[in-house]
């Protein structure tokens, strides 16, 4: 298992995998606080969040029945990040979003993923993989914590003493267990830093709770919701948000550090896009049918968007000119 993992790890780097934990524990440590979280309404318009897969959460078995260990994967982006602030766009997107080679991570990750499992399944035969990544019922963030790759920040951002948030997190469900050891579980590091709280615009982040009001987040309003309900007060930004938001993880000060030691992406045609008065990117979104926005914005995370959802985003930046 040591020399699979040994070999791997320059192919890792290729994925853009900066750091992995092994964890056997099925069970989120952080479960209590969800259902806190959910009976407090502060889902809500994410009701995928309260329904029936509530109760799935609360072991990785009701995921998949044969589960006895899991690989816990951080998929970085800061590369994309530090693109984005040297070459200031007009409009911000989310880092993730053009952190993978401008593809929707879903898609991008879950390649790699496979990738791994099906490596492993040579060395052991009877191994079986699930693999875990936004769509099932599982609390993600949880898992990285309990596998001992970082600690929640005030944020909620699951955060990484070297390589901060700017990473997603991606699994593995393993049929069996593995002979690696666990990384201690990472304390909090946030002290008496309050500043993502003072930077959010939109006052979505609970300080005593550590969690997010989702219905007061704007990456809630300009990614999950397609048709306009009316947006959180504070939106539209002076940072001109129209698809996800950093704010929170830009002024983290364990993200600073971890950007100087890094190169950055060279090109993205989303921030291209983007980089444009306003007036030229609402007209040439308008003048798009909706195949041609599907088509144009194709395995892209602005595809699941459309084109309704972007103009409606846009539309409160053109209120404001
Ligand atoms: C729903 C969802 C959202 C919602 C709600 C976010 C939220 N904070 O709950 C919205 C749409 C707002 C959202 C936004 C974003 N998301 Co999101 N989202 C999810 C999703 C699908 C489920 C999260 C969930 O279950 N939330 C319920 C809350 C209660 O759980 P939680 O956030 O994990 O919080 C835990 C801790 O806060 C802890 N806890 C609670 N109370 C307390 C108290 C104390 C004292 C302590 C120590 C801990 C603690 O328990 C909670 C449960 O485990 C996950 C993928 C997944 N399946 O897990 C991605 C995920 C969390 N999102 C992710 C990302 C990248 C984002 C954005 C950065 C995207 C963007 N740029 O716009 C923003 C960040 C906003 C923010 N600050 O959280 C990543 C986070 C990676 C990371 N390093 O943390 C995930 C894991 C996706 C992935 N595969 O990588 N997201
Ligand atoms: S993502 Fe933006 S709106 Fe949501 S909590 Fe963070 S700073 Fe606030
Ligand atoms: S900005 Fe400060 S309080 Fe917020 S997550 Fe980062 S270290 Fe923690």
């Amino acid at each position: 298992m040591k020399d699979l993992l040994n070999v791997s790890i320059e192919s890792m780097s290729r994925m853009q995998i900066v750091d992995w934990a092994y964890t056997e524990e099925l069970i989120p440590r952080t479960y209590q606080e969800y259902l806190t979280w959910v009976a407090n309404k502060h889902n809500g318009p994410l009701k995928y969040l309260e329904d029936e897969r509530k109760e799935k959460r609360e072991s990785l078995k009701n995921v998949f029945p044969e589960c006895e260990s899991s690989l816990v994967f951080l998929f970085d982006y800061r590369a994309a990040k530090k693109f984005q602030q040297k070459n200031n766009s007009k409009f911000n997107i989310a880092s993730y979003s053009i952190g993978f080679e401008d593809q929707d991570y879903h898609s991008w990750i879950w390649e790699k993923l496979d990738v791994i499992g099906t490596t492993l399944k040579q060395l052991y035969p009877d191994l079986e993989y699930k693999v875990s990544l936004d769509i099932h019922p599982v609390l993600e963030r949880d898992m990285a914590y309990r596998s001992g790759l970082g600690w929640f920040g005030k944020n909620s951002m699951l955060i990484s003493r070297e390589f901060g948030s700017y990473n997603l997190i991606g699994s593995l469900l393993i049929n069996r267990k593995l002979s690696l050891n666990n990384k201690e579980i990472e304390t909090d590091h946030c002290g008496t830093c309050t500043k993502c709280i003072d930077a959010c615009p939109t006052s979505a982040i609970h300080i005593d709770s550590r969690t997010i009001e989702t219905s007061k987040c704007i990456s809630t309003f300009t990614i999950e919701l397609f048709k306009d309900a009316g947006p959180p007060a504070g939106y539209p930004t002076t940072s001109n948000e129209v698809f996800g938001c950093d704010i929170c993880q830009e002024v983290c000060p364990w993200n600073h550090k971890t950007l100087n030691d890094i190169g950055e992406i060279q090109f993205s045609r989303i921030v291209d896009f983007f980089n444009r008065d306003l007036e030229l990117v609402v007209s040439e979104v308008s003048r798009m049918s909706n195949k041609e926005y599907k088509t144009y914005f194709k395995n892209t995370s602005m595809q699941r968007l459309g084109k309704k959802g972007l103009l409606k985003n846009l539309k409160y930046y053109q209120e404001l000119e």
